[in-house]
């Protein structure tokens, strides 16, 4: 018997009528993705209030590397609510918050003496990054990348590269945000290589500073190692090192947004180690603290102390239940060997999505790295066409039958894993066998 039980039809009767009270007092811009209310989750498991479990493979977006209901920080932050759970760290400091800057600091990759500052969402932190860039350089411009993802709030939006939903009529956007193309290899040009395709962009990010915005006004570069909700888009190797290395030449910081990538998602803790690639400064959200209201802003201590005295705070920011949820995450991090096991996970993964592609034309690429997995939908190979409508149907029917995988890509036409890294294999391959009689299922009737 797997994992998987359906006791009613995804939406059951329980989770409709929730559904419709919601509709009633919810603005309809926040439109579900699965039409099943939650009860109670563990795991890689959700349970809803139909009595139906479904295995959970986009973890809230990601942000359950260590699963849901994880003892550890459950207990933690029970503790911490126990003792106190707000004061503003400005007003009153708190130890955890410390504990948590020191650990952060030691585990981000780069030389030389780190300081953290903490946040309330990924997009609050990409902002402040900025913030502590512009206070160091005394520079005001941001390059961010084609397809990047930061967050909806005003500069993050800006700075994110896809206009529907995330842009389109929520004009005017903030100034002095620049764009370079990012190496997305599966749609370069034909023939071009990964490599080569890689070279143009780091070409094309080095030529903005004569045909675009000069250099000596650039305070940051703010870059996802992997792109996210892009499609899971991985540079050519030498992509990120070369923009690193200009940056540097120019006296621009580079920012790694690694709220996606970030606590061992890609079988390294940091995405960036895998492209031998120290950041100045690294933003963190997403699993950071398991889904608690958490972000990071880490790196040089000398960046991050140039801002002034109370430039840089917010009464939420660094909350101390989710700063001892963060620290008992770092500790089951470690204490479940989970970077290994998102490479594990992430062999099992793609071994079975090639076995997928072999079988289904539709998969024009399976990509990723470690256990941040995806494929990529087509109408067919040769074309490339994005079948961003299959991509929806396929989802759904996995939805119905009990295993919740994500969207994402450019063209929305992409399938994404971000499973809890504590995912047995059993359940993965249950949902996994989902995803693939759902692929077989084939296009589904126009109503
Ligand atoms: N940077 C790389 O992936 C959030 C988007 C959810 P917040 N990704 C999930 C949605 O539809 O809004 C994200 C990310 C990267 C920044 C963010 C923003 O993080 O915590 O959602 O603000």
């Amino acid at each position: 018997m797997g994992a998987i039980v359906l006791r009613t039809p995804i939406p059951g009767p329980r989770s409709l009528e929730i559904l419709r009270r919601k509709q009633a007092v919810v603005p309809g811009a926040l439109s579900v993705h699965v039409p099943a209310v939650v009860a109670s989750a563990g795991g890689a498991l959700v349970h809803d209030v139909d009595g139906n479990t479904l295995i959970d493979l986009s973890g809230g977006i990601g942000c359950l590397n260590v699963g849901h209901g994880n003892r550890a920080v459950a207990e933690a932050m029970k503790a911490q609510i126990d003792r106190f759970w707000h004061t503003d760290f400005t007003v009153m400091p708190y130890e955890p918050y410390v504990a948590l800057a020191e650990r952060l600091a030691a585990l981000v990759p780069g030389a030389g003496r780190k300081k953290a500052a903490f946040f309330n969402s990924g997009a609050e932190a990409v902002e402040n990054a900025v913030k502590f860039a512009r206070a160091f350089t005394g520079r005001p411009a941001v390059i961010a990348f084609t397809g990047g993802f930061h967050g909806r709030t005003l500069l993050a939006m800006t700075m994110t590269s896809k206009t529907h939903p995330y842009k389109a009529g929520f004009g005017p956007f903030a100034p002095e945000v620049y764009r370079a193309p990012y190496p997305y290899p599966y749609r370069a040009a034909e023939g071009m290589s990964p490599e080569a395709c890689g070279q143009w962009c780091a070409d094309q990010f080095e030529a903005m500073f004569t045909t675009t915005v000069a250099a000596e006004s650039v305070a940051a570069a703010v870059v996802e190692p992997i792109q996210g909700e892009a499609g899971f888009i991985v540079p050519p190797p030498g992509f990120l090192p070369r923009i690193a290395e200009i940056c540097r030449r120019h006296g621009i910081l580079l920012v790694a947004d690694e709220v996606q990538t970030g606590l061992g998602r890609t079988g390294r803790l940091f995405a960036c180690e895998h492209f031998g690639v120290a950041p100045d400064l690294v933003v963190l959200a997403k699993s950071l603290a398991a889904g608690m209201p958490l972000s990071a802003v880490v790196g040089r201590a000398d960046v991050l102390d140039a801002a002034g005295d109370s430039t840089i705070g917010g009464t939420y920011v660094g909350n101390p239940v989710a700063c001892a949820a963060a620290l008992a995450v770092c500790d089951e991090i470690e204490r479940l060997g989970l970077v290994q096991r998102a490479e594990a996970l992430g062999a099992r993964i793609r071994a079975r999505l090639e076995r997928m592609q072999d079988a289904h034309a539709a998969i024009g690429e399976v990509r990723g790295l470690g256990a941040m997995l995806a494929i990529e939908l087509v109408e067919d190979r040769r074309s490339r066409v994005p079948a961003a409508r299959r991509t929806a149907d396929v989802l759904r029917t996995c939805v119905e039958r009990g295993a919740v995988f994500l969207r994402a890509g450019l063209h929305g036409n992409v399938i994404r894993l971000l499973l809890p890294l504590v995912t047995p294999d059993a359940e993965l391959d249950e949902a996994l066998d989902v995803l693939d009689e759902a692929l077989a299922a084939g296009p589904r009737p126009t109503a």
